[in-house]
C-alpha cells in the first residue's frame, strides 16, 4: 500500500465517521426555546448542509421567532418551510433570517427546504417549560 492509499483510505474513513456523527448525533437532543425580551420564544438555528439543532421544542400559544443562520450559498437550503404555519421565505445567503409565528396547538411540526431535503422538527408543547 502506498502511501497515498493510505491517505485516502484514512480519509474515507474520516468522511465516514463524520457523516455518522452528524446525522446521528448532531442535533439528535431538541433544543428548549428560551423566553426572551418581549415574551417571545426565540431559537437561533444554523442553516449549513442542514439545520443545527434540527429539533426545537416550544411551548404552546406564546410566539416564537425561529432565527435562520444560513452559512453557505448552496441552493437547497434558500428556502424554508413551516407548512403547518403557512410560511415559505427566502433565505438570504450568510445573514440571519427571522420566522415568527404563533402555534396554537401543541404536536410535532416539520420544517424543510424548498424542496423537502432539509429537515427539522418542531415540538409544540402545552404547559410551562422544563
Ligand atoms: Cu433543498
Amino acid at each position: 500500500m502506498s502511501p497515498l492509499d493510505l491517505v485516502v483510505l484514512l480519509g474515507g474513513v474520516a468522511a465516514i465517521l463524520w457523516v455518522n456523527w452528524y446525522f446521528f448525533r448532531a442535533g439528535r437532543s431538541p433544543v428548549q426555546a428560551g423566553v426572551g425580551a418581549g415574551g417571545v420564544q426565540e431559537v437561533e438555528i444554523v442553516v449549513q448542509g442542514g439545520y443545527e439543532p434540527s429539533q426545537v421544542r416550544v411551548r404552546r400559544g406564546i410566539p416564537v421567532r425561529l432565527v435562520f443562520d444560513r452559512r453557505e450559498t448552496s441552493g437547497c437550503s434558500e428556502e424554508i418551510v413551516l407548512p403547518a404555519f403557512g410560511i415559505r421565505k427566502f433565505l438570504p445567503a450568510h445573514s440571519r433570517t427571522a420566522v415568527e409565528f404563533t402555534p396554537e396547538s401543541a404536536g410535532e411540526f416539520d420544517f424543510t427546504c424548498g424542496m423537502s431535503m432539509l429537515r427539522g422538527r418542531l415540538t409544540v408543547a402545552d404547559g410551562e417549560a422544563p
